[in-house]
């Protein structure tokens, strides 16, 4: 059974990876329009990697019998100066979740819930495999360049880390 508080934290964390499957939506849209076909794949698949994070926690919340929230979603931003601010506005959003999932994980100590402790564990981890992917990025930006020929380059690598199946059902 989870406590009030628990239950509350959790649904605030639901939101927020919701938010984070929009903003990473958004992101992959402007990507694309934008011709960068790695970028956009990336960006789908790690929207699509967001939503299945928040689904996690919602069944886990319903398996402990506690209730589940869906709240209304804030809009993501959808326009970009180039593909650094997107990767910067990327790591931020990471940055901003790794703090949420600390305090969260803070609060299951004050709780005594380890149960729950044990469960974010896994987030713990997927947030620092985040915040280093969204570092690489950068720096590999920084590295080759924002030239038509840097960018090219970049949008190669981001398709080398995408999987390669297609965002969330839709005909390529
Ligand atoms: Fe849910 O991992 Fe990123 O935000």
């Amino acid at each position: 059974m989870l406590s009030e508080k628990i239950n509350k934290v959790l649904n605030n964390q639901i939101k927020i990876e919701a938010e984070s499957s929009q903003a990473y939506l958004a992101m992959a849209c402007w990507a694309d329009t934008c011709g960068y076909e790695g970028a956009a794949q990336f960006l789908f698949e790690h929207s699509d990697e967001e939503r299945q994070h928040m689904l996690k926690l919602i069944h886990f919340v319903n398996t402990r019998g506690g209730n589940v929230e869906i709240f209304e979603l804030s809009k993501p931003k959808g326009n970009f100066e180039n593909m650094k601010e997107l990767f910067e506005a990327l790591l931020e959003h990471e940055v901003m979740v790794s703090e949420n999932i600390n305090n969260l994980v803070a609060v299951t100590f004050e709780e005594k819930d380890f149960a729950t402790h044990n469960f974010l564990q896994w987030y713990v981890s997927e947030q620092i495999e985040e915040e280093a992917l969204a570092r690489s990025i950068l720096d590999k930006m920084a590295l080759i360049g924002e030239t038509e020929n840097g960018l090219y380059l970049i949008d190669n690598e981001l398709k080398a880390l995408t999987t390669g199946a297609t965002p969330s059902g839709l005909a390529q």
